[in-house]
């Protein structure tokens, strides 16, 4: 099957019914709200996504250990129960503010602005949101993020991006996570890398372990990059106001 970047859906994929794009569409004013204050404010906003248990809580405490005494950062996390990630992630010396979305399966655009009332955007160079943990819904919300970095954990199997393309359609950059863990499970990296890039030629990708620390310099780098790339445009809308 082919698919097209520009409209982020299959070619060919059945379109939904009239209710489904009228609240896709209702999502995407207010992500749209989102990405322009973000922009406002030059920061970076990324979205986290992947399946339960795949690492994004991990990951979000070794970045914040990595990178928070260079930068202001913050993650707002989506869970359908608990406070617990946003309370490990505190523990790793950064704010985090939790949204609990009672069952429902994907963060959506309008519980982001809500959680801006509980958590003190303003002034931060990098924000978070870590996605409710599964492939398929959160894809098709737009949260007004600048990037959308999908987790595949070695355990997970190198399968998913054909499986779920849509998730890797969307995302700029895929991390195949518990790299620790490559040795013991059949997991083929160039696999998996080529089945994303057949779905989106476009997506980079990094193999990173938060246990071991493999990868996270690159993952670091990668982020600072962005972050340097946000800065210099907010510096360049301002001279041009
Ligand atoms: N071996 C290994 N285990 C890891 C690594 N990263 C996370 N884990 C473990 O994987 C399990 C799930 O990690 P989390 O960070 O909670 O995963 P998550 O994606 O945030 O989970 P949900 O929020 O429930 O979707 C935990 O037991 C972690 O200790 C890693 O790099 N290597
Ligand atoms: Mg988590």
């Amino acid at each position: 099957m082919a698919f097209a970047k520009s409209n982020r859906l299959p070619v060919g994929a059945i379109q939904c019914d009239n209710t489904t794009m009228s609240l896709l569409k209702a999502n995407d004013y207010v992500a749209k709200g989102i990405r322009d204050k973000m922009q406002t404010q030059g920061t970076l906003l990324i979205n986290i996504t992947s399946s339960a248990g795949s690492g994004k809580t991990t990951l979000m405490q070794e970045t914040a250990r990595r990178l928070k005494d260079h930068i202001n950062m913050a993650v707002l996390v989506g869970d359908l129960e608990t406070e617990r990630d946003a309370i490990r992630i505190r523990e790793a010396g950064i704010p985090s503010t939790q949204i609990v979305t009672n069952g429902v399966c994907h963060l959506e655009a309008q519980m982001i602005l809500q959680a801006f009332d509980h958590l003190d955007v303003g002034g931060l160079d990098l924000l978070f949101i870590e996605n409710v943990g599964n492939l398929v819904c959160p894809a098709a919300f737009d949260l007004g993020e600048d990037f959308r970095v999908t987790l595949l954990a070695s355990t997970e199997g190198d399968d998913k991006p054909k499986k779920y393309p849509r998730m890797f359609l969307t995302s700029e950059l895929m991390l195949i996570s518990k790299a620790d863990l490559l040795p013991y499970v059949p997991f083929k990296v160039d696999a998996a890398v080529q089945d994303a890039r057949e779905v989106n030629p476009e997506i980079e990708s990094i193999t990173v372990s938060s246990t071991t620390g493999e990868g996270m310099d690159q993952w670091c780098e990668w982020l600072m990059e962005r972050v340097r790339e946000k800065k210099a445009a907010h510096a360049q809308a301002l001279e041009m106001a």
